[in-house]
């Protein structure tokens, strides 16, 4: 008897291919020169406070901590750190043969979320205390706006196929942020009148300055790290340009008016008590 081997489908591994969407050079590079812009800003801003009695530097010690903080943050993102890969599925779909599929892994920057929760909270601290807001008025606008950062970060870091841990989160985040808007506009624009016509104008052209600024962020979110649609480095510089204005610039355009504006000053009398007497 003769033994025949009858040839049977020849099992095959094929391995899924992955594309890596990873900071490059000009990225790399953009991250280092942020990191720079930032420790400038923080000593400027640290040198005008040089002249001022400690009692009354409360702005520039908020606002230099914010531009220190971002300095940490580009500084842990341009030697690699605070960052991690966001890796899915995806679906090629053929005419004749089965379909296949390949790996997308995109580089998310958690350190950016890190420096937005403690950051953001700082830059409306600001915004609050120039237009008078009371303390608990001020809490809830910090409370959401940690919120949008956090559903910002568990967006960016949600599974791709998965619609509501991404796009939900990212939808929560919308909503915080209009909570946080609807607080600060809305109550800062109620206290600021009290405080005369210039300090009305500057919370006026700061407020602006960071409502436009803000809702800036949403939408190159969406379109960077939500939809994927432009490279990492091109979201790195979008942010680096964002950052530099929400931070550096506002923070000069706030000291140097606070400067020459002493209506400005802080008075926090009745900061936990604003409102007792009416509300019995
Ligand atoms: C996310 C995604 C979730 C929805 C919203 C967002 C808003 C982010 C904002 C960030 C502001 C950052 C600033 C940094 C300073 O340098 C988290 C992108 C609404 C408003 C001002």
């Amino acid at each position: 008897p003769t033994a025949t081997s009858v040839p049977g489908p020849v099992p095959t591994v094929i391995p899924t291919p992955t594309e890596y969407q990873t900071v490059g050079e000009a990225g790399h590079r953009t991250l280092w020169v942020t990191f720079g812009l930032m420790v400038l800003s923080s000593g400027i801003f640290a040198l005008l406070s040089w002249n001022v009695p400690t009692s009354k530097r409360l702005f520039h010690v908020i606002t230099t901590l914010i531009t220190i903080v971002a300095s940490l943050s580009y500084f842990a993102m341009a030697t690699g750190h605070a960052t991690t890969y966001n890796c899915s599925t995806v679906w090629d779909h053929h005419k004749h043969v089965p379909d296949t599929s390949h790996q997308v892994c995109r580089q998310v920057f958690w350190g950016r979320y890190v420096d937005w929760a403690l950051t953001t909270p700082l830059l409306l601290l600001d915004l609050c205390l120039l237009a008078g807001v009371d303390g608990a008025h001020t809490l809830m606008a910090i409370v959401a706006d940690v919120i949008m950062v956090l559903s910002g970060l568990f967006a960016a870091l949600g599974e791709e196929g998965k619609t509501a841990q991404k796009w939900g989160w990212y939808t929560i985040g919308c909503i915080s942020y209009l909570f946080v808007i609807w607080h600060v506009a809305l109550h800062g624009g109620r206290t600021v009148s009290a405080k005369g016509r210039g300090v009305s104008r500057l919370f006026t052209g700061l407020g602006l300055f960071t409502l436009l600024l803000w809702t800036a962020y949403p939408i190159v979110w969406g379109v960077a790290d939500g939809a994927r649609k432009t490279s990492v480095d091109t979201e790195i510089m979008i942010y680096t340009i964002l950052d530099f204005l929400a931070k550096p610039v506002f923070g000069f355009w706030l000291l140097l008016s606070h400067r020459a504006m002493p209506e400005t000053n802080i008075d926090l009398s009745g900061y936990w008590s604003h409102g007792l007497a009416t509300e019995g």
